[in-house]
């Protein structure tokens, strides 16, 4: 089954995600496997991997390293074209539809179309959509493109709702990174109700409360990477919530 057909498959039953974000730039070896360990005892769902700004050499190893350990999918999720591993499961083919930089949403993709395509990597288009997250983050910065007011769930739903009909098989709202301020479940329940495909939703996610909150509200992957690189143990906590039945 692809990793597609999983989200699908998922979605139709109800049943939600746990992501656990790697940034090959903040990840070692050592706790790599702590990772691992942590996300095959939690019943973690996929692991996303990358980051807006990937300074380190280590991605290729990195994805290897997670496919020796498990056999939780691994999906690239590119600051840059540059950030491809063919060794992984599918690539998050992003688009930046909230925002107006035309490179990111179809020059530097044209540019990489026959790298990517050569990759053999399962792809994923998916309308990538940056929120206010209450202060500059780096997605935000790098790039160059403003972000959806935070208090515009309007502004959200028919930018969803457009990526869907344009044929994006995936609607993803980050906050960015660490994000001061997590999406609001008022957000993500507007967009939520207006398209059909899976919706993921990452960014500034502290606790399992939200992470809980924001399935609640229709996320369908939840993405957590900078709380769980503080506290590793979150993994458990989150994962629980997010597996939770959902009570609407
Ligand atoms: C960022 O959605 C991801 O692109 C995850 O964000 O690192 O804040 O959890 P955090």
């Amino acid at each position: 089954m692809t990793v597609y057909q999983s989200l699908l498959e998922k979605k139709k039953s109800g049943q939600k995600s746990f992501a656990i974000l790697i940034d090959p730039d903040k990840t070692g070896k050592s706790s790599l496997h702590a990772v691992i360990d942590l996300a095959l005892e939690s019943g973690a769902d996929y692991f996303f991997v990358g980051g807006s700004l990937v300074i380190s050499n280590q991605l290729d190893e990195i994805v290897l390293e997670i496919k020796k350990q498990c056999n939780i999918p691994v999906v690239l999720f590119p600051g840059s074209p540059s950030q491809i591993s063919r060794h992984a499961d599918a690539l998050l083919y992003l688009s930046l539809i909230s925002g107006r930089n035309p490179e990111l949403l179809i020059g530097q993709h044209v540019i990489s179309a026959p790298f990517v395509k050569k990759s053999g990597l399962e792809i994923i288009s998916t309308g990538y959509m940056v929120v206010d997250g209450g202060a500059p983050t780096t997605v935000s910065y790098i790039s160059n493109a403003t972000p959806i007011p935070s208090d515009k769930s309007d502004i959200a739903l028919c930018t969803a709702m457009a990526g869907e009909m344009l044929g994006m098989k995936l609607i993803y709202m980050d906050a960015g990174s660490g994000a001061k301020k997590a999406i609001s479940e008022e957000m993500i329940s507007a967009v939520a109700k207006n398209i059909d495909v899976p919706l993921i939703v990452g960014g500034g996610i502290r606790d399992a409360e939200k992470a809980y909150l924001n399935c609640k509200a229709g996320a369908d992957v939840i993405v957590v990477g900078n709380a769980i690189e503080k506290d590793i143990l979150l993994i458990k906590e989150m994962a629980a919530a997010v597996q939770a039945k959902v009570v609407i």
